[in-house]
């Protein structure tokens, strides 16, 4: 039977939903135009007052927000509560410029716990599970998000954190772990340690995995799910609109549930900035409606995705988006061909390959090269060089025909490609060193 955290809310009828938006959209568009002098600026530049926003059919009217404001108001200058009412903050690295400040009241941190309370609920969670999280803890909103989420729920929230593979492995065992929480490739990481340390798995107790902050692809999902005999669950979220919990997966896992009853997604033309009708591809942005501290509206996340607003099978409301086919700043562009790193991926496991791979781009007398480098098992890596050559080949014409790009395949011994205990490093673009 579906689980849920606040049946009410998660089922209420679409009209309810949109009473909320309106609502709430209307209240934190005052409180940012009266509190944070940097929004009430770029509204009076878009020629707004808050009158101007009746209900979400206006949302469309307000700017957007992008990083770049992130930066020029670094670090709190876009906060709308006094320091006094900030309960913690977190914050992302970015792999760009400057850090991402988001603050938090108890308020919000109340909220935050629901939202992953939810996720927690779909995947089957209860009082008596222990929730092994494996995000980071610190800054990174992974860890404490979902540490969050579990207490919220009464489950025994345990604070692994990430790294230290072999002590993961332990407290699977010694503890009795039921639910883990890390990146997909931690995930998978964890799940070749337990077959190289030669622990079968009933000797683990996992059911459910709740895997996000980062792309990954069915073909990944069931692999790890083999590899850690439990039910894999995505989950989405960004440090500047909460962390982990803006969208969930349900069981039935045909899209994350968006929490719209705190969040309102569009889809717009990431070059018009245009929204786009219901169910085409495009730029996700998201406005917060019930967040105290730090409320962003419309902020281009520059992830990439479609949103479904038919109802799901498991009784939820909120609409679904896809899992992002990968951020709009990760998409490399190959001699003038879009490439997602998560294409190269579905290749790679449908094919039967290992999900350790690295992508190297270069740019070689003006053109640009990408190499594909995959790691094989020791037996494929000791064939003959004429059987690896043809094998490596074989791989190359399969992405090509799929993405109509030329590449390099390369295989790699095992092991030679760093695993990730956080978010992996798929792309190494050696064209910015230039
Ligand atoms: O990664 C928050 C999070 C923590 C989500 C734990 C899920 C689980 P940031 O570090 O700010 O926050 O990175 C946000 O990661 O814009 C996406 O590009 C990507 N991302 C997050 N979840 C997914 C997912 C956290 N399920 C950025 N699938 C986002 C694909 C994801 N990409």
């Amino acid at each position: 039977m579906e689980q849920y955290w606040q049946k009410e809310i998660e089922t209420a009828s679409r009209e309810q939903l949109t009473a909320w938006q309106n609502e709430r959209l209307v209240n934190t568009v005052k409180r940012v135009y009266e509190n944070v002098p940097y929004y009430r600026a770029q509204m009076e530049k878009a020629g707004i007052t808050p009158d101007d926003i009746k209900s979400i059919d206006d949302l469309h009217k307000l700017p957007f927000t992008y990083k770049s404001d992130l930066r020029d108001t670094y670090p709190f200058g876009l906060f709308a509560v006094p320091m006094e009412q900030v309960a913690t903050m977190h914050a992302s690295s970015g792999t760009t410029g400057k850090q991402i400040v988001a603050g938090y009241t108890e308020n919000d941190l109340a909220i935050w716990g629901d939202i992953c309370a939810r996720q927690l609920a779909a995947v089957g969670c209860e009082k008596t599970d222990i929730v092994h999280v494996s995000y980071g803890y610190g800054l990174f909103t992974g860890g404490l998000g979902l540490h969050r989420g579990a207490r919220r729920i009464g489950a025994v929230a345990l604070p692994v954190s990430s790294g230290n593979t072999a002590r993961q492995l332990t407290i699977f065992q010694d503890f009795g772990s039921n639910i883990l929480c890390c990146t997909p490739s931690y995930a998978m990481y964890l799940g070749e340690s337990l077959e190289e340390a030669g622990i079968p798995l009933d000797k683990i107790k996992l059911k459910a995995g709740i895997f996000g902050a980062e792309p990954w692809t069915e073909e990944m999902r069931r692999m790890i799910e083999k590899k850690l005999g439990l039910k894999a669950y995505d989950i989405y979220g960004l440090t500047e609109i909460m962390g982990p919990g803006v969208a969930y997966e349900c069981s039935c896992q045909k899209g994350m549930h968006v929490n719209e009853d705190h969040f309102i997604i569009e889809v717009i033309d990431p070059d018009t900035g245009e929204v786009l009708p219901k169910g085409s591809e495009g730029e996700i942005v998201f406005s917060c409606i019930t967040k105290e501290a730090f409320p962003l509206l419309r902020y281009r996340t520059r992830d990439i995705g479609v949103v479904n607003y038919e109802t799901c099978e498991c009784g939820r409301t909120f609409c679904r988006m896809s899992k992002p086919r990968g951020r709009s700043d990760d998409m490399l562009i190959i001699r003038g061909v879009n490439v997602f790193p998560s294409q190269i991926e579905t290749v790679l496991m449908r094919e039967g390959h290992s999900p350790n791979y690295q992508l190297v781009v270069d740019r070689i007398n003006n053109l640009d090269t990408l190499e594909v480098k995959v790691e094989v098992t020791a037996d494929v890596f000791s064939d003959t060089v004429a059987n690896l050559t043809k094998a490596e080949k074989k791989l190359a014409d399969s992405i090509k025909s799929l993405l109509g790009v030329a590449v390099k395949v390369t295989f790699c011994a095992p092991n030679t490609i760093a695993r990730s205990t956080g978010k992996a490093v798929r792309v190494i673009d050696n064209r910015k060193l230039h």
